[in-house]
């Protein structure tokens, strides 16, 4: 049982947040879940990242987990999307994600709690074309440098590296075989049950039928 612990997640409105919030629920978490939808949470703005740990430390008193998970793809191809585009996935994906762990960091040195981060198997190898893989290539190097930062505190951090996983990630579906946001959640209720001294530092986890 999970006893008082609060996990906040962003990107919770659909897909690996949500599942994971379910997932957390059923464990006994106190949950704070944010999207751009539903709380007009922005993780690109920096005072909405302030704003959401704030929101939970006003609510419960403490955070213990915190999940910056809000991401979005483009399609590959260096003359597919618009600029536009590009700049609203780099600052979500990249600054967004390093936002989140900012804000979030004083919270969880309290508690010597946990950070995780959603990468990617495309921040793993190179996607041709794709400047999302190259995002997610940040948030590997992201997690290591912010566990590096970290070392000794008792917080953990791990980066979770989903292959294809059937949510509205993809505007046409993704392709079969597909994992379900719930295979990526049970790795994040993995993550978290460790006993303190067990980091977890990445979870690469793909479809047995994705190709290499
Ligand atoms: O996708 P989806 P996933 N500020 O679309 C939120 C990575 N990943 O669960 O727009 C705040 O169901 C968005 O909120 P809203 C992926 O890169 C996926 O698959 O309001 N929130 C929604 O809650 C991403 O990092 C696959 O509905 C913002 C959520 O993000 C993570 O998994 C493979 C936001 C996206 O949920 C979750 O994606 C892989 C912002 N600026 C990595 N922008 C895959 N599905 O195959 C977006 O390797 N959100």
């Amino acid at each position: 049982m999970a006893d008082d612990r609060v996990l906040v997640i962003t990107g919770a409105s659909t897909g690996i947040g949500a599942a994971t919030a379910r997932a957390a629920a059923a464990e006994g978490f106190s949950l704070v879940l944010a999207a751009r939808s539903k709380d007009k949470l922005d993780v690109t703005e920096w005072q909405d990242n302030e704003r959401l740990i704030q929101a939970a430390l006003d609510r419960f008193g403490r955070v213990d987990v915190v999940f910056a998970n809000a991401g979005f793809g483009a399609a590959r191809g260096w003359l597919k999307e618009t600029p536009e585009h590009w700049r609203d996935m780099v600052l979500t994906n990249v600054l967004g994600a390093a936002y989140t762990l900012r804000a979030a960091i004083p919270a969880v040195t309290e508690t010597k709690g946990h950070l995780l981060v959603t990468g990617s198997v495309a921040g793993r190898r190179v996607l041709p074309g794709s400047l999302y893989s190259c995002t997610k290539w940040a948030v590997t190097a992201m997690g290591e440098a912010v566990r590096a930062d970290l070392n000794d505190t008792g917080v953990r951090v791990t980066v979770v590296e989903p292959g294809m996983v059937d949510t509205p990630f993809f505007d046409n579906g993704a392709g079969p075989g597909a994992l379900q946001p719930e295979d990526i959640a049970r790795a994040v209720m993995y993550a978290v049950s460790q006993p303190p001294h067990v980091d977890v530092n990445e979870i690469l986890i793909r479809p047995t039928a994705q190709p290499a």
